[in-house]
């Protein structure tokens, strides 16, 4: 059988003897992708540390062999700090104006790229199959392709691919194309980001389309295609449906008495638009006062990337944000804006989003958002809440029957806000089911079998070179 590897920025190494898993987004899609494999995982251990050495280090965990190098402090503040998070992030979600770029960090990017690759290439076995995630890593399939390796290679870009225009903006933007172009399978999140590298390629580097998402590139082909990653449907169904004996979803729902709860959940970071869902929420007070005292407002929101300046400002601003419209609206028995800071196990924003009357989830720009899946599938059949969900986010395109929204328009947030509220149950029921059974049929493992299957057919047809 075919070994797999992953490799990706940082690696969730599993508890000695436990089955636990750290529970975000990645960590549990790929620990899908391994039910049908024995596999490698590679990465940076999260350790930052003086002159690390160049060879990882080892931990066998089962089927699941882990292998994670450490990153010297210069490499974390040019490759993870800086170019992945200041220049690759921004620009990915078009925030032109957020993108600092340096010829230091770009070269601490390639440096980072080079390091793993070499530490990867000597556990490299001929039949593997490797498995990169995400913007961190766009350019290892070529540092691997130098160093000889050969084994099929395929990418998931987490985040958006933006139009080629916004992309170009990026000083190393042709750089960084050509060496996608390594990858044998590139997976986006949606078509529409399919569409901007595909045409990316064929503009900027004078891709050939060969049919079927394939192209030519610099004589090597490639392959482009959307898998939207999904959610693991049952796990979190049946945390939903357990949460009511967990202490913080009961004391929250006892708390609420007679008051409708909204609720968003995102990482801290601006691309989820916290500040903006806020000042949204603030004219839905404005514009229905009867509705003061009646509705409340959940924000939990983790912070990410302390390191990085536009996260601390932003922490800032969100702070100021709820202290004013709290002092201005709230009254000694009612506070409209709930925040908190902390990361919570998964069974209790199960409950949460469950108690939840409405789900906000409005990102200025999002790859896809595993929130508004989250929050679909924790409702109960009989008495459903209403996802208000961002057009910008990858999600919006299989979830189409959630009150779609732009997030720029605070005005139409907080009339969705209204329209949400007083929908009817039958309503209610009708636009949550198919999403429901939408994301039951389109879930994790459906995302990790189709990438899979594609890759493996890659390996047995399309590298068959093409007849001239
Ligand atoms: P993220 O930007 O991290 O992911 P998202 O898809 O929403 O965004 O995933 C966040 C995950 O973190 C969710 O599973 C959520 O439940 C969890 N989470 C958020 N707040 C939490 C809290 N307070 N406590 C515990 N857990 C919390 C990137 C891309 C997305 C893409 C994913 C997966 O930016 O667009 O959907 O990867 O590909």
């Amino acid at each position: 059988m075919a070994r797999l590897v992953i490799v990706s920025n940082r690696v969730a190494v599993p508890e000695e003897g436990g089955k636990a898993v750290a529970a975000g987004g990645l960590a549990v899609a790929v620990k899908e992708a391994f039910t049908a494999y024995e596999g490698l995982w590679f990465g940076w251990s999260g350790n930052v540390v003086e002159n690390p050495s160049t060879e990882p280090t080892l931990i066998d965990r089962g089927r699941v062999q882990y292998a994670v190098v450490d990153l010297s402090p210069q490499d974390h503040r040019e490759y993870y700090s800086g170019f992945a998070n200041r220049a690759l992030w921004p620009i990915m979600h078009y925030r032109l104006g957020l993108g600092a770029f340096s010829r230091s960090d770009y070269a601490g990017y390639q440096r980072v790229n080079r390091t793993f690759a070499r530490a990867l290439a000597d556990l490299i076995q001929p039949d593997d199959i490797i498995w990169v995630h995400d913007y961190h890593l766009l350019p290892l399939a070529s540092e691997l392709r130098g160093l000889g390796i050969a084994n099929p290679i395929g990418y998931f870009h987490h985040i958006p691919w933006p139009a080629a225009d916004v992309f170009n903006t990026l000083p190393a933007s042709n750089d960084l194309l050509r060496g996608i172009a390594d990858y044998d399978l590139i997976g986006l999140q949606t078509d529409p980001d399919v569409h901007n590298l595909t045409r990316n390629l064929i503009d900027e580097l004078r891709a050939i389309p060969l049919g079927g998402g394939s192209l030519m590139v610099d004589g090597r082909r490639t392959r482009i295609r959307s898998f939207p990653i999904g959610i693991d449907v049952a796990g979190f169904k049946e945390a939903a449906e357990n949460a009511g004996s967990n202490r913080t979803v009961r004391e929250t729902m006892a708390g609420l008495r007679t008051r409708k709860l909204l609720i968003g959940v995102d990482r801290l970071d601006y691309s989820k638009g916290v500040p903006e869902r806020m000042e949204a929420v603030e004219r839905f007070f404005a514009s229905n006062p009867d509705q003061r005292g009646n509705v409340v407002y959940l924000q939990i929101t983790p912070k990410s990337r302390t390191e990085v300046p536009e996260y601390e400002e932003l922490s800032r601003e969100v702070n100021e944000t709820v202290g004013e419209i709290n002092g201005a609206l709230g009254e000694p028995n009612w506070t409209p804006i709930q925040y908190v800071t902390k990361p919570y196990p998964r069974p209790v924003l199960a409950g949460l989003y469950r108690a939840a009357r409405v789900g906000l989830v409005t990102p200025m720009r999002d790859g896809m958002n595993l929130v508004a899946k989250e929050y679909v599938v924790a409702q109960s059949d009989e008495d459903p809440g209403v996802l208000v969900l961002s057009k910008f986010a990858g999600a919006a395109r299989q979830l189409p029957e959630a009150i779609l929204v732009n997030p720029y328009d605070r005005f139409e947030v907080a009339e969705a806000i209204r329209t949400a509220l007083y929908m009817p149950r039958g309503e209610r029921l009708e636009r949550w089911k198919p999403m429901v059974e939408r994301m039951t049929r389109e879930d994790v493992d459906w995302w990790a079998r189709n990438f899979m299957t594609d890759l493996e057919n890659f390996r047995t047809v399309e590298r068959e070179p093409p007849r001239t």
